[in-house]
């Protein structure tokens, strides 16, 4: 079970304004008052770890260091533009296990949908890309999906969209899909080095709306998305619930800082709200016969998932040469790109500091 913290740089003894303490029992009163209509999620990989997709940063369990143990330069380049220009066969062994349908939402997806159901949601932020959010019912127009996700597909030189189904199978099959261009085709997720998509920047307005903003599962460590909780107008009660402490929220006299697992959490409010029921109804209901809970993608299925991709991209290559010979000048081509980059960047002769996120500073990973 979770418990309350407060921040040490936040005087305690200061009273909340908004709430009538700084616990989950005041935010779920202050929900059942009728004082919240706008509500703002700002969620991240926490909240699907659950559903047995692992996050990124969690030690032992998160995906960077699963990934560290495959042979990439660093864990973050399955999601770097350059090197799956370099190199697609990691970034496609990843999709083959994240590729929608595999998982089921978790009861945190569940609790945003209660909010959206009742008219409350204003909008839910993810930097997740595995859509659960959409699996659990949330209205699409009520999602920004932040970084992307596996909901549309396109070249990476034309842009051209590319036929789902056909992806589909190239990520069933392990071979990486080529656009008539002869370009690569990828999942519209937002790798590191590209930019964010508009929907993310057409709707930062909304936070300024909003009468009570839920973060859950993020480390807040990536940006733009991290700053997100900071743009919620002074005054307005924010809730943090993760299993540690992060950002600046606890800074400010309605913030709630709960830690724990944000499963536990959200239960814990439902159960105040008179909700669980429903929602453990839905829950049930969306989860349909799979069993037991899906194991986490396992370092040794990654390993054998890349070797054995590794096999069918080089038959592939072979039966299609001029593939072959555009993998060659593409990588040419990039190296070329990233040097002039460089150079711009940091002056003749000068070579960037890691390669992650240079051409778009403000994306890079402040760990
Ligand atoms: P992160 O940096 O891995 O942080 C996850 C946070 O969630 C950490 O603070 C954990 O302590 C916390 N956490 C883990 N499990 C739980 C739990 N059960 N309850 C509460 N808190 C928990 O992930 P962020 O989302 O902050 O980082 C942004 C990246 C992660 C985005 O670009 C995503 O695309 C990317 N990502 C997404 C997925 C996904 O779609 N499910 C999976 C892995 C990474």
């Amino acid at each position: 079970m979770g418990q309350e913290v407060s921040s040490e740089a936040f005087d305690p003894s200061i009273p909340p304004a908004k709430l009538s303490r700084r616990d989950l029992r005041a935010v779920a009163e202050l929900i059942k008052s009728g004082a919240c209509k706008n509500v703002v999620f700002m969620v991240g990989a926490g909240i699907s770890t659950a559903a047995g997709i692992p996050d990124f940063r969690s030690p032992e369990t998160g995906l960077y260091s699963n990934l560290a143990r495959l042979e990439l330069p660093r864990p973050e380049a399955v999601f770097d533009i350059s090197y799956f220009r370099e190199d697609p066969r990691a970034f496609y062994a990843l999709a083959q296990e994240l590729w929608p349908g595999k998982f089921k939402p978790t009861m945190t997806h569940v609790f945003m949908r209660m909010f959206a159901d009742r008219g409350l949601l204003l909008r839910c932020f993810t930097q997740n890309i595995d859509t659960l959010e959409l699996a659990a019912g949330i209205p699409r127009d009520k999602i920004v999906f932040a970084h992307g996700s596996f909901a549309g597909q396109h070249c990476i030189d034309c842009m051209e969209e590319f036929d789902r189904k056909t992806l589909e199978e190239h990520v069933r099959s392990g071979t990486p899909a080529f656009c008539a261009c002869g370009g690569l085709v990828k999942p519209d997720i937002t790798f590191f080095g590209e930019a964010l998509p508009p929907e993310f920047h057409g709707s930062l307005h909304l936070l300024e709306e909003a009468d009570l903003a839920i973060v859950m599962g993020s480390s807040l460590s990536v940006y733009p998305f991290a700053a997100l909780p900071q743009r919620i107008e002074e005054g307005v009660p924010r809730l943090l619930m993760n299993m540690e402490k992060v950002g600046e929220i606890g800074s400010r006299r309605d913030d709630v800082a709960w830690i724990g697992e944000c499963d536990d959490g959200v239960r814990e409010l439902a159960e105040q709200l008179g909700w669980w029921e429903e929602m453990e109804g839905i829950w049930k209901g969306l989860r349909g016969d799979v069993g037991p809970e899906k194991p986490g993608l396992s370092v040794d299925t990654l390993e054998e998932e890349v070797a054995r991709l590794t096999g069918d991209v080089e038959k592939s290559l072979k039966v299609a040469e001029e593939h072959k010979a555009w993998v060659a000048k593409g990588l040419e081509r990039e190296k070329e790109r990233r040097k002039s980059i460089d150079e711009e960047v940091y002056g003749e002769g000068k070579a960037a500091d890691d390669g992650l996120g240079h051409v778009f500073p403000h994306l890079k990973s402040k760990q």
